[in-house]
């Protein structure tokens, strides 16, 4: 297979597991980065030996010859930078959320889709291996069809001293953590027709809510609640660990903290640990995350090569971030939200 050539937008916190991640995959190699702060620039470039350094992503489009370009940047400029490399003819991955407002992204996926450029949001949480676990085990038919599930991410792990920008938007746990979670619900239980929500804040210290609650109807007749939180104390804290529940109408599915596995079904009760490997560039607790960094790459090489729509493409992700808005529109009304409506 021929090396694809990439560009890394975004030289800040998490692209640096994005690095680490294209290092481990063959078939494609990051050849220049862009980050319109000079320090960030100099310390990924000198981390990971790239020489061809940017601070103006238009000045790098223009001159280098690249097969994808690799979005990480915070949201506000995710749309521009998008809809620069859709102007390249380049394809692109950009990182959630994937835009600020869903008129943006759908604006986004539209663009790609007329200039034939493939597009995927980085949601890598339903890359994870313990999450791909659950999926296989749904896809064996084990526990039969699924009625029930919840999905849960409670934690009081200090995110903001790693992403201080998360303690100052009107808008956290939903926009930032919960997109994740209510993808995994889309990638287990299937597309959601409605969605109610409850909000709380919690930590006085921060602008957002802390806390989500919310409960939806899938097209399929499941039901399941998410539930999220940054402000729950537990004995042993669980970040980054998503813990799932799903009953079927043969058996059951248990994600428990620890990377506990259980499946009562109709095999009868096994047990399983589905502890993520501890990638040599990873460290614990992230190692969770990091492993599916380089899962998700993987995916969008193997995508680019077969000419495939990637799993978490752009028009995929925008039923998740559809999910996203109508639970900040739902909290403030108190009253469920239609989905269909919004992806009009
Ligand atoms: P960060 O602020 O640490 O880094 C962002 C970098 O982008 C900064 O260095 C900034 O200078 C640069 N930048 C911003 N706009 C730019 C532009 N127009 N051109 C060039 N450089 C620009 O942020 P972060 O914590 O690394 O988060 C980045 C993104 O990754 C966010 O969208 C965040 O939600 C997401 N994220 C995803 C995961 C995950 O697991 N998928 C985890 C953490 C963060
Ligand atoms: O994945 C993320 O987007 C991160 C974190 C897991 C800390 O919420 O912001």
């Amino acid at each position: 297979m021929a090396t694809l050539s990439g560009a890394l937008i975004g030289c800040g916190f998490f692209a640096v597991n994005q690095m680490h991640g294209w290092r481990d995959i063959v078939g494609a190699s990051i050849v220049a980065i862009c980050d319109r702060d000079p320090e960030r620039l100099k310390i990924v470039g000198d981390q990971f030996g790239i020489a061809k350094r940017y601070t103006d992503a238009a000045e790098m489009f223009a001159s280098e010859k690249l097969d994808f370009v690799d979005i990480a940047t915070t949201v506000v400029s995710h749309r521009p930078l998008v809809e620069l490399a859709t102007a390249n003819r380049v394809p692109a991955i950009c990182q959630k959320p994937f835009a600020p407002t869903l008129a943006d992204a759908k604006a986004m996926v539209e663009a790609c889709i007329e200039a034939g450029v493939p597009l995927m949001v980085h949601e890598n949480f339903r890359w994870q291996s313990p999450i791909q676990a659950v999926r296989a085990v749904l896809d064996s038919g084990e526990i039969g069809t699924p009625f029930f599930g919840r999905i849960s991410f409670r934690s009081a792990y200090d995110v903001f001293s790693g992403q201080p920008y998360l303690a100052t938007g009107k808008r956290f746990i939903i926009e930032d953590l919960g997109i994740h979670v209510l993808d995994i619900a889309r990638f287990l239980l299937g597309d959601v027709s409605t969605i109610t929500t409850r909000t709380a804040r919690i930590n006085p210290a921060i602008a957002g809510e802390d806390v989500a609650t919310m409960l939806m109807d899938h097209d399929s007749g499941a039901t399941s609640v998410v539930d999220c939180s940054y402000a729950t104390k537990l004995a042993t804290e669980p970040f980054p660990e998503t813990l799932i529940e799903i009953d079927g109408d043969a058996g059951t599915v248990r994600l428990a903290q620890g990377y506990r596995l259980t499946v009562t079904g109709k095999s009868g009760t096994a047990v399983s640990d589905v502890s993520p490997p501890l990638l040599p560039w990873a460290s614990r607790p992230w190692h969770n995350i990091q492993e599916s960094v380089v899962a998700i790459q993987k995916h969008w090489v193997e995508c680019l090569a077969k000419g495939t729509e990637p799993a978490t493409s752009g028009a995929d992700n925008l039923k998740t971030f559809a999910l996203v808005e109508a639970a900040y529109a739902g909290a403030a009304s108190r009253q469920p939200v239609q989905i269909d409506a919004l992806l009009k």
